[in-house]
């Protein structure tokens, strides 16, 4: 017996990987709903060797299914996350409407599975930011081994980050460079083709911007409060991948033989890390694979105790749909939800 799974904002980059590792890692669905805004309703997704076709949101009845995967950015979920996880199943968010909730569990399951005991809280279980999913499935392990006291990292953040829209401005800005249209920057601040951005998001009182500062408040609530973090969000013309430079510091030696040794062991990481051109990885290794990939593992020679080291992974598979399933998965295999439970009414 399977779920009854909806996805709300499954014509978005994020919704359409949803459906795609629902699939490829199988999942037990035994209905599937697409869901979206008024605007895309009729419109056809790919489900498997299927087409299903988008359902209005606010005709939608929720109290039909089990699991809803919602990525349709932070106002439809402070619309309606909460109303939909009253009527009976378990919301796995993607925004960030949720995230800073006490009440909501933030969860990456390589790092954090325990949390999965406040899904029932409010029946929204958060899922991060794309940039801080893929850095504690690196960081995690080496915390485990070694306290990491301060981090401090640069991200390179692809367009897809900023949805099929910012996809699409890579594309066009690309094309009009060399004379077929125009260049304007439309989403994002500056032009992106052949360019980079050193802001993500919008900025704060104190210079950062709030991508940053997701960066540290999700790191916190992960993995560990006390880990001081550093953080500058850069835009890069990459279609598909985000990559960090980190670099960190811990309360005792770690060489980077041993951290080598540690990630190679770690649930989600895999190391290429050899000083030849096919020893690191980029973006473009990255993307449509499940991997966190760590590279470029060194001794950072300016502090007692430090290493940095490169991460990469697909924004869109580990940083948002992939980590949706696998918190699916975490809700299921901890008997957190049942299949085709039916309605379960909760007081918020
Ligand atoms: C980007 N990381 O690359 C952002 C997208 O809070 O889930 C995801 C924003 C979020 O633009």
């Amino acid at each position: 017996m399977g779920y009854k799974v909806a996805i709300v904002g499954a014509t978005g980059n994020v919704g359409r990987e949803m459906l795609n590792i629902l699939e490829e890692l199988e999942f037990p669905v035994d209905e599937m709903h697409a869901v979206a805004s008024r605007k895309s309703r009729g419109v056809e997704v790919a489900w498997g060797d299927r087409t299903i076709k988008c359902q209005d949101i606010e005709a939608f009845d929720f109290s039909k299914v089990d699991i809803v995967l919602m990525s349709a950015g932070g106002d439809v979920s402070r619309q309606w996350s909460e109303k939909i996880g009253k009527a009976g199943p378990i919301v796995i968010d993607n925004s960030s409407a949720f995230r800073k909730d006490p009440d909501v569990p933030l969860i990456v399951p390589e790092v954090n599975p325990d949390a999965i005991k406040d899904a029932r809280k409010k029946n929204i279980v958060a899922n991060p930011n794309c940039s801080t999913a893929q850095l504690v499935v690196a960081l995690k392990p080496l915390h485990d081994a070694a306290k990491i006291t301060r981090a401090v990292v640069s991200t390179y953040q692809s367009v897809s980050g900023a949805g099929k829209e910012g996809m699409d401005e890579l594309w066009n800005q690309t094309k009009a460079i060399y004379g077929l249209g125009d260049a304007t920057p439309k989403l994002f601040p500056k032009q992106i083709a052949f360019n980079v951005i050193p802001m993500i998001g919008s900025f704060r009182d104190d210079g950062y911007t709030d991508e940053e500062a997701k960066m540290w408040d999700e790191t916190h609530k992960i993995l560990d409060p006390d880990i001081r973090l550093t953080v500058t969000c850069v835009r890069v013309p990459v279609f598909v991948g985000h990559s960090e430079a980190v670099t960190l510091e811990f309360d005792r030696p770690i060489s980077p033989d041993e951290a080598r040794a540690i990630l190679r062991d770690a649930p989600g990481v895999m190391v290429i890390d050899k000083q030849e051109h096919d020893g690191y990885i980029t973006p473009v290794d990255a993307s449509g694979e499940h991997a966190v990939y760590v590279s470029r593992i060194r001794k950072d020679h300016t502090v007692e105790n430090g290493l940095s080291l490169w991460v990469v992974s697909d924004n869109l598979r580990k940083g948002a749909a992939l980590n949706a399933v696998q918190i699916a998965q975490l809700l299921d295999e901890t008997g957190t939800i049942k299949p085709s439970s039916g309605y379960r009414s909760i007081t918020v």
